[in-house]
């Protein structure tokens, strides 16, 4: 353990060297067991992590950090603001409003650690022989606990952390060390009787008590969730391939945020200059040249291409219809599978036949299933399903019966609402 006379004058020049790091705002906090333990390990025991295991299995951890890193004395916080754009987003290019915006950009765990890292050697300066330890949103912390110790923020009704200064736009990131710093004093909740967040999820993910379920929240469905998405929740998705910001766009404290400066959360030119049928068309190759080493990389080409089905059925582009046909023969079954829902929500006679096809030759048993589902889908125009029940029964006269040219259906959603 290291005590410091001048700590103060210290934790001032940390957080001055923090921000010209582009670190943001910084915050100290001392390391100690969670204050919010019960409610944690209710979150784990109702099973609202998901499919995250390793949350549970990291939970002792997440609790109390000096359980890995005995050593460990003060957490120091960084409060990255990531905004990247002002304006609303249905007005952005290609795929950028179909992106949570903290993900538009570069991979924010490098560039974040790497920075703190620097914090770690400006450290080591200051106070040669200390220890330290970078890590963002891949280490086993409570980050947003951390960082309301720190008085960074207040834990928000959609779950996210407000800052002081009043926006959740922000990533958060944090280096431990063996110094004894002075920590900064928590802000005080002012959500009030606002709950615009909880009115406007669109899945109803956000519950009560500040808890998010994650099996319903979006971000999780479409960036953790291996396999396929639970058909209820399909429509709900509306138009986004990867996150969700709709807690953050509703939240009145976000309103009059200011974009970052910072480069690193500009949009890239693989989200501006492609559209939704480019991400159905995607194939390995194609995944690896464009999104190997960005954000997107975390759902694989398989959830990729799954969730722009999904976008694509929601909103009706014809180029990513079009494009969905091709992926009833796509080798991953989870996409063969997405395409149908795709296809059997959108109806119309082609896509039917393109289904009837692909019922006839598919061996999957799963696959098979969302064909038959797509093929009976509720949503689809009433003489799609009397066409599509008629065509089970004689599929060799379904050409005749269904007439011909019938028209798509007019788009439901265009971009995430
Ligand atoms: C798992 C995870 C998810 C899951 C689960 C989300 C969730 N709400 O738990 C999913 C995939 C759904 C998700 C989604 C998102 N995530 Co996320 N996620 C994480 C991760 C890895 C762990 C979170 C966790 O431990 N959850 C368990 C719950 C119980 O913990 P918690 O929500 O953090 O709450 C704790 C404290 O805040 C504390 N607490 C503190 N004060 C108070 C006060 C009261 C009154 C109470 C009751 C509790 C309380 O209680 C809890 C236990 O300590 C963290 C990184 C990390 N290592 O912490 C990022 C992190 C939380 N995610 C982040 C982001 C940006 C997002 C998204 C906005 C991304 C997007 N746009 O799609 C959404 C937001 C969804 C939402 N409304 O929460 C940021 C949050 C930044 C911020 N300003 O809050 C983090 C910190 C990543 C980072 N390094 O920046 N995420
Ligand atoms: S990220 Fe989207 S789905 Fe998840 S809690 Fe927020 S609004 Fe709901
Ligand atoms: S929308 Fe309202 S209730 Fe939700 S986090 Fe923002 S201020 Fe709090």
């Amino acid at each position: 353990m290291r005590a410091l006379l001048n700590g103060a004058i210290l934790a001032r020049r940390i957080k001055e060297r923090g921000a010209e790091l582009g670190l943001g705002r910084i915050g100290i906090a001392p390391i100690r067991p969670s204050e919010h333990e019960t409610f944690f390990r209710q979150w784990l025991e109702e099973g609202r992590a998901a499919g995250m295991f390793w949350m549970q299995r990291t939970a002792e951890q997440r609790l109390d950090p000096r359980r890995r890193f005995a050593w460990a004395r003060t957490a120091i916080v960084a409060a990255v603001p990531y905004l990247p754009y002002r304006e609303d987003r249905s007005g952005q290019p290609g795929l950028t409003p179909r992106v949570a915006r903290y993900a538009v950009g570069r991979n924010y765990h490098r560039v974040l650690v790497e920075r703190l890292e620097s914090l770690g050697g400006f450290l080591e300066h200051e106070c040669p022989g200390c220890r330290s330890l970078a890590y963002s949103d891949t280490g086993a912390f409570l980050e947003r606990e951390l960082a309301a110790r720190a008085g960074l923020g207040w834990f928000g009704k959609s779950a996210n952390l407000i800052g002081p200064g009043g926006d959740s736009w922000f990533l958060l990131g944090e280096l431990l060390t063996d110094l004894e710093l002075p920590g900064d004093e928590p802000v005080a909740d002012r959500c009030g009787t606002c709950t615009a967040c909880i009115d406007a999820c669109p899945t109803g993910a956000i519950l009560d008590a500040r808890q998010v379920d994650s099996n319903r929240c979006i971000s999780y469905l479409t960036i953790e969730l291996r396999g396929r998405v639970p058909r209820p929740l399909r429509e709900e998705i509306g138009g986004w391939v990867f996150g969700c910001d709709v807690c953050q766009e509703v939240c009145p404290w976000n309103r009059r945020a200011e974009p970052t400066a910072d480069v690193t959360f500009r949009p890239g030119s693989h989200l501006q200059a492609a559209g939704l049928a480019d991400l159905v068309r995607l194939d390995d190759a194609g995944f690896r040249a464009a999104y190997k080493g960005t954000p997107l990389e975390r759902p694989q080409r398989q959830g990729l291409v799954r969730n722009a089905l999904i976008a694509a059925g929601n909103s009706g582009d014809g180029e990513a219809l079009e494009a969905a046909r091709d992926r009833l023969v796509d080798p991953d079954p989870v996409v063969r599978g997405a395409a149908a829902w795709a296809l059997g929500r959108q109806g119309g006679r082609r896509n039917r036949a393109r289904l009837l096809a692909a019922r006839a030759r598919e061996s999957d048993p799963e696959v098979r299933a969302e064909i038959e589902a797509a093929l009976d889908d509720p949503e689809a125009a009433p003489e799609d399903r009397e066409a599509a029940l008629e065509d089970r029964e004689a599929p060799a006269q379904r050409v005749t019966r269904a007439g011909p040219n019938r028209k798509v259906r007019p788009s439901r959603m265009v971009i995430p609402t």
